[in-house]
């Protein structure tokens, strides 16, 4: 028999561990519903804040060849027409996290009460955001990441998971606070911020001068938080930043991550990575003689 796939975060069931990232393809029902069809175990909308939002004048993306940098600036239709995607969405195979946020506690409990109410079945608090002011700053703050996650926890009954920031001193200590305050699992990377310049004009690429790094360059910055946290908190950590094959998902479960988020490989690869990435894992336990995915969680710490 073929090794089970099959993994659980606070309770939300996944028939494989990949997931869709926030922020990528997840602004629509039918995107979203494409991702699920093309085999993701779970999906993770883009962020939904309380008001419609436009985001950043253009260039809002640039390649700088190690990855992808961007600076969308939250662009989002708000909760209220969002919640009739995530309803239309009630018939899906796969769980669907809503990537939630807001200016301060009572905006992320407004929007997690709404997002709840039209059917999430989790949420993910972007507690995160590179370079939006307000966002950026949470996790270097743990009042007010406590405040944040302790005033969702009170309000809804789904999942919550905390999305943290790589741009932190100590990410284990940040996941930590998460824990303390209640959230249910953590998902480790947000973007790294970071920066290019155009060299004939001296020119930031970005509109908003400073985004945030994904792809390749920041898998092994992936590793290393995932690794740090899985060693300081008890509850599930969801790998993220990075990862663009089988393999890099092996690392992090390796690592200590329950299941990875995959976001800016989808641009080269497209979805059929969802599929490959959940095969080259199912193959990997069975030539290794495992019987399912658990098993190989956190196995590096025993070095
Ligand atoms: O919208 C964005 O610019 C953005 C968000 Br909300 C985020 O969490 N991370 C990121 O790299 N970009």
């Amino acid at each position: 028999m073929k090794p089970d796939l099959t993994v659980e975060i606070a309770g939300l069931k996944l028939r494989n561990p990949t997931m869709l990232a926030a922020g990528v393809l997840g602004i629509s029902g039918s995107l979203l519903r494409r991702v699920a069809e093309a085999g993701a175990g779970a999906l993770v909308t883009k962020s939904i804040g309380p008001e419609p939002r436009a985001g950043y004048p253009n260039p809002t993306v640039a390649d700088v060849r190690c990855g992808l940098l961007n600076a969308m600036g939250l662009p989002n239709p708000g909760i209220k027409a969002f919640s009739r995607d995530i309803i239309a969405l009630k018939t899906l195979e796969v769980p669907l996290v809503v990537s939630v946020f807001g200016s301060n506690p009572q905006e992320f409990v407004e929007v997690a009460r709404e997002a709840e109410k039209a059917g999430a079945d989790a949420l993910e608090l972007n507690a995160s955001c590179p370079h939006v002011k307000g966002i950026s700053e949470i996790c270097q703050h743990p009042r007010l990441l406590s405040e944040i996650v302790e005033s969702v926890k009170s309000a809804v009954t789904v999942p919550t998971v905390v999305k943290l920031s790589p741009n932190v001193a100590n990410i284990a200590e940040t996941a930590k606070i998460a824990e303390d305050a209640g959230a249910d699992a953590v998902t480790a990377i947000n973007t790294v911020r970071a920066m290019a310049i155009e060299i004939e004009t001296g020119r930031p690429i970005l509109a908003n001068k400073i985004g945030g790094l994904s792809g390749p360059a920041i898998k092994p910055i992936t590793v290393r938080c995932v690794y740090e946290i899985s060693k300081s908190v008890k509850i599930p950590v969801i790998g993220c930043g990075g990862i663009a094959c089988w393999q890099d998902a092996i690392e992090l479960l390796l690592a200590g991550a329950t299941a990875v988020q995959i976001g800016t490989a989808i641009a080269q690869k497209e979805l059929k990575i969802f599929k490959s990435v959940a095969s080259g894992i199912q193959n990997y336990l069975e030539n290794k003689g495992y019987k399912e995915v658990q098993e190989i969680v956190g196995l590096s710490h025993r070095y």
